[in-house]
């Protein structure tokens, strides 16, 4: 990642192709002069004008619009344009050459937002949610992200850092003066402070265990012997017909893939060849194929036939795939038998018995995957966040627990001080006000060119 924002940086900001409109946008100090130079024109503030866009011999590349952001009222924070041209890549890439030519540096991947973070426009959840809203897999997802985007999850986390600072101004003083008493009304108010940050960082926890969910969604793979109805699972929850379904054992030779929302969780699914030891080598490959999906997903769902035993069904599963994979067992033609739908643990192990045909039981199944997810459906005041988040908000919340221990138990003030210092700088990785460049690269380098 480039830290140096003294350079003038450019890219196509459209994804590439053919399209209505492709956009160039220039960030840095030398963005108006550049423009300049192709527009012949010094364009007004926000203002959109129409004119020729031309190459260093006066050839007219495009006619286009030229929009000027003055920092430091831009995304980035500085002067930024915009050039709108016609959307091929010829004229777009042939834009893009002549403001290379004039100076400016090709932008790495997130460079832009980089720079809107390294000059304080956004701090670093929030260039995270830029990411999660382009990437967004359902509705519920785009809105979490652009909630975290106008600042949700960062006020949360400033509320917290402000109600500690407020506990740490006390604990400082009595430490600088180590005479004076500890008033026991004041240890009271200390004590206030960390519950009430406690509880409030319990609940941002769970609010942003829900936002991890909408973001990565899970990963699930449908397996089975052949013709048990895999495929007529994987259109049920689709909501289309995907996959081909006939009563023909071994329909499915290669893997499916959808990806669908269950109340906003953004689900992956996999349809798969039913598994069976095959002469042909277009199955034995669809076979083959499947171990490989069901090895990276989060969850297997093992399907076979309502009548199967249930321990044959499992012992299977298990040797297949080992212990540790984890997996639910679908028994499915409930129909068959008139017998209920119902779901169960059975060796630790949730046994779901249902009717695709039907539809009987599918309703148990979506509750199944969102449980799966730790998500709890309730995302009207979710915002994206990501592992890393849960993880600084697990180390800001036991180093909180920890002073309030120290303060009833040894009230040993050092400690205290020391345990709220590390709860804050946990919490500050969160917005980025203490973040390596490691972690910034790890962020940015994730984003598409010209974002
Ligand atoms: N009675 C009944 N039939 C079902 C049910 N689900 C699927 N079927 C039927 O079972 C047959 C096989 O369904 P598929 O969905 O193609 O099964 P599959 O597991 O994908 O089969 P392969 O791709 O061959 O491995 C079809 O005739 C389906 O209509 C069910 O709940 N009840
Ligand atoms: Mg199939």
């Amino acid at each position: 990642m480039n830290y140096e924002i003294e350079d003038t940086i450019a890219a196509i900001t459209t994804p590439p192709g053919s399209g209505a409109i492709a956009i160039v946008r220039i960030s840095g100090p030398n963005a108006l002069p550049i423009i300049k130079k192709i527009a012949g024109l010094t364009p007004r503030p926000r203002h959109a004008h129409m004119c020729a866009l031309k190459d260093e011999s006066g050839v007219i590349i495009d006619h286009g619009l030229v929009i000027f952001f003055p920092q430091p009222h831009s995304f980035t924070g500085e002067d930024v344009v915009e050039l709108h041209g016609h959307g091929g890549v010829v004229v777009s890439e042939w834009l893009l050459s002549r403001v290379l030519h004039l100076g400016a540096r090709a932008a790495e991947p997130g460079e832009f937002t980089l720079r809107a973070f390294l000059n304080d426009k956004i701090d670093l959840a929030q260039a995270e949610a830029v990411a999660d809203l382009i990437n967004s897999g359902s509705r519920e997802a785009a809105q979490a992200a652009l909630r975290s985007l106008d600042g949700a999850f960062s006020e949360r986390v400033l509320r917290l850092q402000k109600t500690l600072t407020k506990a740490r101004v006390h604990i400082e003083a009595w430490l600088d003066f180590p005479d004076e008493d500890i008033e026991p009304a004041q240890t009271v108010e200390i004590q206030g402070h960390l519950k009430e940050s406690i509880s409030f960082l319990e609940h941002l926890r769970s609010v942003a265990r829900d936002g991890v969910q909408l973001r990565d969604g899970v990963d699930i793979v449908i397996a089975g012997r052949p013709n048990v109805g895999k495929s007529s699972l994987m259109n049920c929850l689709a909501g289309h017909d995907a996959a081909i379904v006939t009563p023909i054992a071994g329909t499915t030779r290669d893997l499916l893939r959808e990806h669908l929302s269950i109340d906003g969780l953004p689900i992956t699914l996999t349809d798969t060849a039913g598994f069976r030891v095959s002469s042909d080598p277009i199955e034995t490959e669809g076979v083959r194929r499947a171990q490989v999906a069901i090895g990276s997903a989060d969850r297997l769902f093992w399907m076979v036939e309502a009548q199967d035993e249930l321990e044959t069904a499992l012992k299977e599963a298990h040797q297949e795939f080992g212990d540790d994979k984890p997996m639910t067992i679908l028994q499915n033609k409930i129909d068959l038998l008139s017998e209920n739908a119902d779901s169960f643990e059975h060796e630790g192990v949730t046994i779901i018995r249902l009717s695709v045909l039907t539809g009987e039981g599918v309703s148990l199944l979506r509750e199944h995957i969102k449980s799966l997810a730790g998500f709890s459906g309730e995302v009207s005041g979710t915002f994206s966040a990501r592992s890393r988040h849960i993880d600084a908000l697990q180390r800001a919340e036991s180093s909180i627990r920890s002073a309030q221990e120290e303060l009833f138990g040894n009230k040993a003030l050092e400690i205290v001080s020391e345990e709220l210092r590390a709860g804050q700088s946990a919490l500050s990785e969160l917005t980025g006000e203490i973040s390596s460049d490691d972690l910034l690269g790890e962020i940015f380098s994730g984003f598409c060119i010209g974002k």
